[in-house]
């Protein structure tokens, strides 16, 4: 079951029929067997047509499938994060930090995002103009709820700051968290089960006509459990509203790779869907 967040309302998605749910965003999600009660809602909910569905699914309305939720991310959850990031951190003496939480019992969790900051399907996210290193970190992200159960999940992009993160481990905050650093979506993906660890997630990044970056890995290559992560984040720590979860990039170009303005990069994920996102910067902001 998929939920999508949009300009005219929340749309559920059920074995290809589509209903609109009325009911605050913040409500419908925030509950314990979430698919159940989705389940009951579309025996209780006039389907809609195909026509009001294309205006719901328009590109330009998809908002990111998040309401007053904050966003945090846990890292160094897979070889290929850790790898690059003992390689960026070489010269400053912090590389030993990632080899040891990588294999340490508590993992790195940081906040991402206010809700503000997160943009959704189809819309921009910045690239630091005082950062001369930029990559997209493509993360399985996990929906809990305030009870600290896992509801359902999304397609996440950690935008990052390699020169910055890599300058120096404290400068983390910097490299992570700044204005649309962050995308969700294009959907809640609402499932009691746990997740395979056999989705795959892909990562491709279009310069024009030109495929920039392309590659692909599985969910199984992660170290840490999700119900491990959670723990960790809720041990003390309250959501009032739920929270979301992004669990660590897989994938990481190459070091001679960065972003530019006008990069578009798609990240799907088996089950969930394909967010796609420009890259741009912050109009507001003068460079420092
Ligand atoms: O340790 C810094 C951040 C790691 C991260 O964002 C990741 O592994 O995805
Ligand atoms: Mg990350």
């Amino acid at each position: 079951m998929k939920l999508y967040n949009s300009k005219s309302g929340i749309l559920l998605e059920h074995n290809e029929a589509f209903f609109i749910v009325d009911e605050p965003w913040d409500i419908l999600v925030n509950r314990d067997d979430l698919e159940g009660y989705l389940a009951s809602k579309t025996k209780t909910t006039h389907q809609i047509t195909a026509g009001d569905q294309a205006k719901f699914l328009a590109d330009n309305a998809i908002l990111p499938p998040i309401g007053q939720q904050e966003v945090w991310a846990a890292g160094v959850t897979y070889l290929k994060s850790r790898d690059a990031r003992m390689e960026e951190s070489q010269s400053t003496g912090a590389a030993s930090l990632y080899d040891r939480v990588y294999d340490a019992e508590r993992p790195e969790l940081f906040f991402k995002a206010m809700p503000s900051r997160v943009s959704g399907h189809k819309q921009h996210v910045f690239i630091r103009k005082d950062s001369s290193w930029n990559v997209p970190e493509p993360e399985l992200t996990l929906f809990i709820n305030s009870n600290g159960n896992i509801q359902g999940y999304t397609i996440g992009n950690d935008m990052s700051s390699r020169s910055i993160e890599g300058e120096n481990a404290l400068y983390l905050p910097q490299a992570k968290i700044y204005e649309k650093s962050a995308a969700l979506g294009p959907c809640l993906y609402v499932v009691s089960k746990p997740i395979s660890k056999e989705t795959g997630i892909k990562m491709i990044i279009r310069r024009g006509d030109v495929k920039a970056y392309e590659d692909f890995t599985k969910v199984s290559q992660i170290k840490r459990s999700f119900d491990e992560l959670t723990r960790y984040l809720f041990s003390e720590c309250d959501f009032p509203h739920g929270c979301f979860l992004m669990t660590g990039t897989c994938l990481v170009p190459s070091s001679d790779f960065t972003l530019q303005e006008d990069d578009v990069v798609e990240i799907s994920i088996d089950g969930i869907g394909t967010l796609i996102n420009t890259i741009g910067t912050n109009p507001k902001h003068k460079l420092i």
